[in-house]
């Protein structure tokens, strides 16, 4: 069955993988699931069409049949549960993966998400200087704790799983802030979730669509 998602006509980081279709595109090419792509403009995401499929009126949407779903960790958490490859097979090392999508996509990327709409939003106001540091100490406090239970691993629990998908998705938003620098294990972490085939597949996808959309 045709699986299509959607994704930014001209994404705002620049082809840079940190849209939300990032991790999308990362399980499908993991497990070797061919997919379309339907590109939206913002407008276009705000209408009825695509209110229907994604009631916040964002970015990604995952079609399949007569099944459509939105938030990208509950469509990676499908992809994972209907393909090899992303959840471990024991039960109790399927629910520690598990766990690990909820702690990348609640517990790790809210300080993350808040510092980053801090420097869009507040960065002209009178109190963005001492509110950077307060969020900074969010984000570092989680990364030390983060830092410290992956300790020399490659994963976070056993083998690649989709919880490490989405930790690597979540923590590469730090990208030019120089945080993860302070935690070597952590920057290794990344760059080997990145040197993955199939995360360059999807990083390369989502590029080829903000370069077109910018030469033609
Ligand atoms: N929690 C959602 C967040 C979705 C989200 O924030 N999408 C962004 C792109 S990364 C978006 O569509 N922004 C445009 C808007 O909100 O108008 C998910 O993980 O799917």
């Amino acid at each position: 069955m045709t699986i299509t998602i959607t994704a930014f006509e001209r994404s705002p980081d620049r082809g840079r993988g940190l849209a939300r279709d990032m991790g999308v595109r990362w399980a499908l090419e993991e497990v070797g699931q061919p997919y379309d792509v339907r590109l939206l403009s913002f407008e276009a995401m705000k209408e009825p069409a695509h209110l229907a499929l994604h009631p916040f009126g964002q970015i990604p949407t995952y079609e399949e049949g007569d099944l459509a779903l939105f938030e990208s960790g509950a469509i990676v958490f499908h992809i994972a549960e209907h393909h090899p490859g992303l959840l471990p097979d024991d039960a109790k090392a399927r629910a520690r993966a598990i766990t690990w999508i909820f702690a990348a996509l609640s517990t790790m990327e809210q300080p993350i998400v808040d510092r980053e709409m801090a420097a869009y939003m507040e960065r002209d106001k009178s109190w963005y200087g001492e509110h950077l540091p307060m969020l900074d100490d969010r984000v570092r406090n989680r990364l030390d704790q983060l830092s410290r239970r992956l300790g020399d691993a490659d994963w976070l629990d056993g083998g690649f799983s989709a919880g490490d998908l989405l930790m690597v998705t979540v923590l590469r938003r730090l990208e030019g802030s120089g945080m993860l620098d302070e935690y070597p294990n952590l920057t290794a972490y990344v760059a080997r979730g990145e040197a993955r085939p199939a995360y360059k597949r999807a990083f390369a996808a989502q590029l080829a669509v903000f370069t077109a959309a910018s030469t033609g």
